[in-house]
């Protein structure tokens, strides 16, 4: 039963090409990483929305994982006054205009999500996602693209 319902799911996903998918489930573990190191935004979506779950069980003082959405450059920057923001502020500095979209740091088996205009990213530039705990986005981090 199950199965013939996922068939079904799939047939009508495969049949209507023109809607895009706009969200993606991102998963970070207790070894420091994301599952996946690229985001790619459906240009067709008015709205992106990106989850993630933390899969570990470490508590998010110790390993808690953010994603934060900026142009590439804009990484490092957020990232040091991110860690200045301290976990009250999800290791983002409040307002920074650099900061397209974040979410809340969440730490082992807590998940959240966030939700942003895909206006607000422009073709030919370079965006990047990555993690501002503190350490960590030197290697919690990935390309952000434009498709579609
Ligand atoms: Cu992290």
């Amino acid at each position: 039963m199950l199965a013939k319902l996922t068939f079904a799911a799939l047939l009508s996903v495969l049949s209507l090409p023109a809607m895009a998918q706009c969200d993606v489930t991102i998963e970070a573990n207790d070894a420091m990483q994301f599952n996946t190191k690229e985001i790619s935004i459906d240009k067709t979506c008015k709205e992106f929305t990106i989850k993630l779950e933390h899969t570990g069980k470490l508590p998010k003082n110790a390993m808690g994982h953010n994603v934060v959405i900026s142009k590439k450059s804009d990484e490092k920057g957020i990232a040091t006054d991110g860690m200045a923001a301290g976990l009250d502020n999800n290791y983002v500095k409040p307002d920074d205009p650099r900061v397209i979209a974040h979410t809340d740091v969440v730490g082992g088996g807590e998940s959240t999500s966030v939700t942003f205009d895909v206006s607000k990213l422009s073709e030919g530039e370079d965006y990047a996602f990555f993690c501002s705990f503190p350490g960590h986005w030197a290697v919690m981090t990935g390309k952000v693209t434009l498709a579609g």
